[in-house]
């Protein structure tokens, strides 16, 4: 009997440490590359070629090569910007549309090697996978199939004798490429070898993709594979900066080719996707991919990357983020404080990792290697999983005292697959449970930003999944609140606005130009203020009382009363205090004048001007004149005249002032444009007042 007992001691024994085998992967799967790939997950991009010294976006290829001429090619300082901004690899535009091509390749003289920079003896392409390499990063290519340039465009040959040979080259003699870069842009008007028109190709069958794709394999067999259509890394369908919140890696990817139309899927993948095709966001920290100086004052503010990022990164996406260099061959300093602004704030923004001193628990678990401590080991290969037939379960996170939470972050463990369709986020506050967030899609990564919570535990449920959920790692942070200068504007009536960035701050305010820290009002809401002032604001930090910069805007008269001649309600947008709208003149030919009515006498000692800001801006004025009238019908001689020095390049705000004048009507005459059309584009005319 004793024996029998101790038999069944043993068995259970036995059957409670048998090892429970791990979930059978479920629907389509990343290949290791694809892993590799996805854990990068945030990478810089490159534009730097033709365009660079055309100031264009798309050249036509009739450039001569000695136009791409750096003065001061500095390879080492892209690399080391973009390994401090946290970035993991490179990818560099080799050659884009206009075909030029940065490497001495053989296939064309449209090359560095008959342009005269470093003597025809420069090449690019070997200048950054060297600088990559010393800095321990990734280097990718960018070819465009396209080339406009390129006589036998369009004909069997340019593929066998150049597309692809092309890219042999670049495959064979740079090192390691982490991946490669095909544009959907195909075929249009181009130089052509000096034919000068238009070639139109089958974009699904002309290029050949599987020869393509063979080639890759062949020379680089640990590169991903990038197009609108993969197969190996999707386009996310925008150039804005986004992926949608629900993104899966899954595409049915034979619906796709590059170029191919119905590219708005590709923003959030396919749940029934038959291909792993995980999705990238490329997107540039300026409106432009190239460089163009005019865009200086228009790089990306740190709460628009920060939406980026988390918009991306956060939303199982890679980022690709694009650092256009100058002419000279450095990236630009409003770029590089751009990135070091967005590392140093994600650093803050990840510092501390509060799951990691919490007590873990399950709902439900598949067996004790699937526990919940998996979750926060940081170990990415274990995880937490319920039994097969179970597709939602709960884990909660207990502090030992209220702690402020508003970052949440999720991944599934992708080598099984995909799985989580829905799930939420809850938090224990005052011994009830709130809801804070509830989803759909995971993936590789998902971060969650919300409103911050003290709270005595997290909840967070797998509503639904396809099969058992997966999960890797769960981490939780406080993120301090993003302390830079407000954003303050007037509008047409009178209304002050002021934009803080994110909720976990308080804007404080001053109308009378005193210390908005000392002094300031809560700022709860738009408020008035018609007369001239200065209005002072700064964010605080809720939770740790810090302030940020001091933002200071000084406000002439409110425009209320103006308006533009013969502009009815369009006319408005040229007074409405809004930098993002715009009027635009229309004349025949130049001088084109804007004119208005003040709606009363003002002593008038000066104006401002501000041109169009977006990113192909009309109309913006060079010379011009400037006049002031009693009564709008005689307008004597300008009240001043000169130049907008170096608009052009720099179209920020003018400020001009001259010898004080009585008058109630204004007019701003465009004697010239920097395009030479007549037409003139007024985002916002002021006056100055004594
Ligand atoms: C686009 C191209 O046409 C742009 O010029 C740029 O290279 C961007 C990344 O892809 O589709």
């Amino acid at each position: 009997m004793r024996k029998l007992l101790l038999l069944a001691v043993l068995a259970v024994g036995i059957y409670s440490c048998r090892k429970v085998e791990p979930p059978k992967p479920y629907g389509p799967l990343p290949s290791e590359q694809q892993v590799k790939y996805q854990e990068m997950e945030f990478n810089a991009f490159v534009h730097f070629n033709m365009n660079t010294f055309t100031n264009m976006e798309w050249g036509s290829g009739a450039e001569d090569p000695d136009t791409f001429n750096p003065t001061d090619l500095d390879c080492d300082q892209w690399a080391r910007v973009c390994k401090d901004a946290g970035m993991k690899g490179i990818i560099l535009t080799a050659k884009h549309h206009d075909g030029f091509c940065l490497w001495p390749t053989k296939t064309t003289k449209h090359s560095v090697k008959y342009s005269k920079w470093k003597d025809g003896k420069g090449d690019v392409v070997k200048e950054l996978s060297d600088a990559c390499r010393k800095y321990g990063l990734k280097f990718g290519i960018y070819l465009s199939p396209w080339d406009r340039n390129n006589a036998k465009y369009g004909t069997p040959e340019y593929n066998t004798e150049v597309f692809r040979e092309q890219l042999r080259e670049l495959l064979t003699n740079y090192g390691e490429i982490f991946e490669i870069w095909f544009d959907g842009a195909n075929g249009g008007t181009g130089y052509y070898g000096g034919a000068n028109e238009k070639r139109q190709v089958d974009r699904k069958t002309y290029y050949n993709w599987p020869e393509v794709y063979k080639i890759v394999r062949k020379l680089q067999p640990n590169a991903v594979l990038f197009s609108d259509a993969g197969p190996e890394v999707r386009w996310v369908g925008n150039e804005k900066g986004y992926a949608n919140k629900t993104n899966w890696c899954l595409l049915r990817r034979d619906e796709f080719y590059p170029g191919s139309p119905n590219y708005k899927q590709l923003t959030s993948g396919h749940e029934d996707g038959t291909h792993w095709v995980p999705a990238e966001v490329d997107v540039s920290t300026r409106p432009g991919w190239y460089y163009h100086k005019s865009e200086d004052h228009q790089v990306k503010t740190l709460p628009q990357l920060l939406d980026i990022y988390y918009h991306s990164v956060g939303r199982n996406a890679n980022l690709l983020l694009n650092i256009p260099p100058e002419p000279s061959g450095h990236f630009n300093e409003n770029d590089v404080k751009a990135l070091m602004a967005l590392s140093k704030q994600l650093k803050e923004d990840f510092k501390t990792d509060l799951a990691k001193g919490s007590k873990i628990s399950a709902s439900v678990v598949r067996g004790r290697d699937y526990g919940a401590k998996n979750l926060i080991d940081g170990n990415k290969d274990t995880y937490w999983a319920t039994p097969d037939t179970v597709t939602s379960g709960s884990i909660v996170l207990e502090f030992n005292k209220p702690t402020f939470v508003n970052r949440f972050l999720v991944q599934e463990y992708i080598p099984l697959g995909q799985r989580v369709k829905e799930f939420t986020v809850e938090a224990m506050v005052d011994g009830k449970w709130q809801t804070v967030a509830k989803e759909t899609t995971i993936g590789y990564k998902r971060i969650l930003r919300f409103e911050p919570v003290e709270a005595e535990k997290i909840r967070f449920t797998v509503m639904k999944s396809k099969a058992c959920p997966v999960i890797s790692n769960l981490e939780l942070y406080h993120a301090p609140a993003v302390l830079i200068e407000p954003a303050v504007s007037r509008n047409k009536k009178g209304v002050v606005f002021i934009r803080s960035f994110g909720k976990t701050s308080e804007v404080y305010f001053t109308a009378d130009g005193s210390d908005p820290v000392k002094e300031g009002k809560l700022y709860s809401g738009p408020f008035v203020l018609k007369d001239k002032g200065v209005v002072k604001a700064v964010i605080k930090d809720k939770t740790t009382g810090k302030f940020s910069p001091v933002a200071s805007v000084d406000f002439d008269v409110c425009k209320e009363k103006w308006q533009v001649r013969k502009g009815g309600e369009k006319g408005n947008k040229a007074i409405d205090g809004n930098p993002g709208t715009s009027y635009l003149v229309t004349g025949n030919k130049l001088p084109v004048d804007i004119i208005v009515d003040l709606g009363e006498e003002l002593n008038i000692k000066g104006f401002t001007y501000l041109p169009v800001q977006g990113r192909w801006a009309k109309g913006v004025a060079k010379d011009y004149e400037f006049y002031v009238s009693r009564n709008g019908r005689i307008w004597g001689k300008p009240n001043v005249k000169g130049e907008f020095a170096n608009i052009k390049n720099n179209p920020v705000l003018q400020t001009v002032e001259f010898e004080p004048v009585k008058g109630r009507y204004i007019k701003l005459k465009a004697v010239s444009t920097v395009d030479d059309k007549p037409v003139l584009g007024v985002a916002e005319l002021g006056v100055i007042t004594e």
